[in-house]
């Protein structure tokens, strides 16, 4: 299958993040995507593409232009003030606090658009973040163009942005991007299958009121795990959505025996639902040496869950979200798209 890179991704890289353990080297990093290409080119997936640059209104489609705009510009004026490199929001609109002002200011945008600590911008960031949604988007482009599949190889991630908000290490929300961008090129209906150790709350959100896209999320329990807010199994999608959107929440330590009963039963419900094409949010911190994560995936596993994707026969795009385990990213992410096939 054809891989779809971003030569910009490095262009963005964190300073650094806030844990309970103190202030440690970014886990969201540039090496992640460069050992994912490495190893994609030691099996010899498949030809290696650049991300095509699309119009903005594309993102737009998805997305609000005042987050956008942040995003553009929030770096520059945060440096303006003289602080370094990494703007981040402090605070939080919580219950009973304004919903509906916006804020003018820089640290005020920030709290209004960002929901977490984590997700720092620097100056070059949006040229990454850009390049980003471009690459789930040529991807969309060679699939609608005829192709069985194809790999987007996002960095930043894209799974926790939702229309009016960024965080989680995400800033726009790719697979939705190219989830619309396929609807606007004439498909009907578009399931997405996140196999991400963390719930994808920004997708959930872009879609829980359209029948439009399937949204499958299989990922640690909400109660116990970020983004702790949304993923449980009670969330089915709302007025033309409702039945459009289906959790599969799951304990810590959940290993593939448990893990696979989950996904064999959400791919059938995607078969059921015979969408166009899928779409899958490809994140491998489900391994069981993810340092953030609590699954207990193996290498094997990986190949197993591409074969069974492959099962649905349908057209499908793989966009890479999350895994921190960098020295066995490659394996893990590849070993999805082997046992997937062409
Ligand atoms: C992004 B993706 C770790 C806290 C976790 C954010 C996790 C974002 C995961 N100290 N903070 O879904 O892989
Ligand atoms: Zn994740």
């Amino acid at each position: 299958m054809q891989i779809v890179v971003n030569t910009k991704h490095m262009l963005h890289q964190s300073p650094g993040e806030l844990t309970a353990d103190g202030y440690v080297p970014a886990f969201e990093k540039p090496e992640r995507a460069d050992l994912v290409l490495a190893r994609a080119n030691e099996v010899g997936l498949g030809p290696v593409v650049t991300e095509t640059a699309h119009d903005l209104a594309d993102i737009l489609r998805i997305h609000d232009c005042g987050m956008v705009n942040l995003l553009q510009t929030g770096a520059a004026e945060w440096a303006e003030l003289g602080h370094p490199p990494g703007a981040i929001p402090f605070t939080w609109a919580t219950r009973g606090m304004r919903q509906n002002r916006v804020p003018t200011s820089l640290d005020g945008r920030l709290s209004w658009y960002c929901f977490d600590a984590g997700t720092p911008l620097t100056p070059t960031s949006w040229e990454a973040i850009k390049a980003s949604a471009d690459c789930a988007l040529t991807a969309a482009d060679i699939l609608a163009g005829g192709a069985a599949s194809a790999f987007a190889l996002c960095r930043p991630p894209g799974h926790h942005a939702g229309a009016d908000y960024y965080g989680g290490y995400c800033f726009l929300n790719n697979i939705a991007i190219a989830a619309q961008k396929l609807l606007d090129k004439g498909a009907k209906r578009i399931a997405i299958l996140d196999v991400d150790y963390h719930h994808g709350n920004g997708t959930q959100q872009i879609f829980f009121d359209r029948a439009d896209v399937l949204v499958v999320n299989l990922h640690a329990d909400p109660n116990v795990e970020y983004p702790f807010h949304l993923g449980y199994a009670d969330e089915h999608g709302t007025g033309a959505g409702e039945g459009f959107n289906i959790n599969y929440p799951m304990p810590f330590g959940t290993p593939w025996d448990s893990y696979s009963l989950a996904l064999a039963d959400g791919i059938k419900r995607i078969a059921a639902y015979a969408p166009d094409a899928v779409l899958v949010s490809l994140g491998v911190d489900t391994y069981k040496g993810d340092p953030i994560s609590q699954f207990k995936l193996d290498h094997p596993d990986y190949l197993t869950m591409g074969e069974m994707i492959k099962t649905l026969g349908l057209p499908t795009i793989f966009v890479m979200e999350g895994g921190y385990a960098v020295a066995e990213i490659g394996i893990n992410a590849v070993n999805v798209l082997t046992g997937f096939g062409g």
